[in-house]
């Protein structure tokens, strides 16, 4: 049965990949794209997001721009991987889709609640704002969303403080209303999108697809390496946000542990931090689950079958 999801996110690299997946994959029916103010300005993620639906065609799905800021937080972007325009590394077409006139939070609440119950999966790519939203305006959504598969948090691993993720630590708040709302969620985190690299294999099969969003692909995949090699010490950038898209297609892509996570807010040192108890083996059953390996071959496929129906 063909699963019918909100994108949420900031593109991105790898957010741009992920609508790539989510457009290209026929298992897949994008029903929004919506966009949060993250890896750069509200106005940035989505203009990029209006020109990366016009480089791939998108013209049925409706895009809605939603929150400018995160909820408690200053705004803090992420520059230093993603550049000034967020999607630094390529030329893209200059936007000839229309931003709907409706706020994301709007879009998101009227998608979900205008379709049958249990149809809709949200899939966060970015800070929570927008999805937190929602919930404080809409909680009847709740109850109606089939799950929430989302990229942020981390058990291990961790780039924007000793302990956090950068989607969770820039609004911590949104992410403590979204992860105990008490629906189905799956966390795809970095110990999981850690193995989700563009290495050398992958822009060498880019280069064979050899389409034109194949080749916009490739150099936003060099750009992305460049800035990840420069800032982050990782000789080949992790592509994060296409895993929850990719697990939703195969949930073979990734296996999940039933776990409670919640969101350290008042921590000196650990504000930001997704508290995963994996000590709850063989307890009730949580709403929550994490994600903790990879199938990389079968991810990067999924990618390239999408990139070529895409053309
Ligand atoms: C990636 C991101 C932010 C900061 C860094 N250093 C790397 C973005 C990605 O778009 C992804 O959604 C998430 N935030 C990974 O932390
Ligand atoms: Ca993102």
């Amino acid at each position: 049965m063909v699963k019918k999801i909100i994108l949420d996110c900031d593109p991105g690299h790898d957010d741009a990949l992920a609508l790539m997946l989510a457009y290209g994959n026929p298992e897949i029916e994008l029903m929004a794209v919506t966009t949060v103010a993250g890896n750069q300005t509200l106005k940035k993620v989505t203009n990029n997001a209006l020109s990366l639906a016009t480089l791939i065609g998108m013209k049925n799905v409706p895009i809605a721009a939603g929150c400018d800021r995160p909820l408690v937080n200053e705004i803090k972007v992420a520059a230093d991987v993603h550049g000034e325009s967020g999607i630094d590394g390529t030329e893209l077409p200059a936007p000839e889709v229309q931003l709907e006139d409706i706020n994301a939070v709007d879009l998101i609440i009227d998608t979900i609640m205008n379709n049958p119950a249990n149809t809709i999966t949200l899939v966060p790519t970015g800070a929570l704002t927008n999805i937190a939203t929602a919930v404080r305006r809409e909680p009847r959504i709740v109850e109606r969303v089939k799950e929430v598969v989302l990229m942020g948090g981390a058990y291990k691993d961790s780039n924007a403080s000793a302990v956090a993720e950068f989607n969770i630590i820039v609004d911590p708040e949104a992410a403590h209303i979204v992860f105990n709302a008490g629906w189905k969620l799956t966390m795809v985190g970095l110990d999981v999108t850690h193995k989700a690299l563009a290495t050398e294999d992958v822009i060498e099969e880019l280069e064979n697809i050899n389409t034109v969003t194949s080749i916009k692909v490739k150099e936003l995949m060099l750009a992305f390496r460049g800035m990840y090699k420069e800032n982050q010490n990782f000789d080949f950038p992790p592509v994060h946000d296409p895993v929850t898209i990719a697990y939703l297609i195969d949930p073979t892509v990734m296996d999940v542990v039933n776990a409670p996570i919640d969101i350290e807010l008042n921590g000196k040192l650990t504000r930001g931090m997704t508290v995963v108890d994996f000590s709850h083996v063989l307890k009730e059953e949580v709403p929550t689950n994490v994600g903790v390996s990879l199938d990389k071959q079968k991810f990067w496929n999924l990618i390239y079958d999408a990139l070529r129906v895409i053309g």
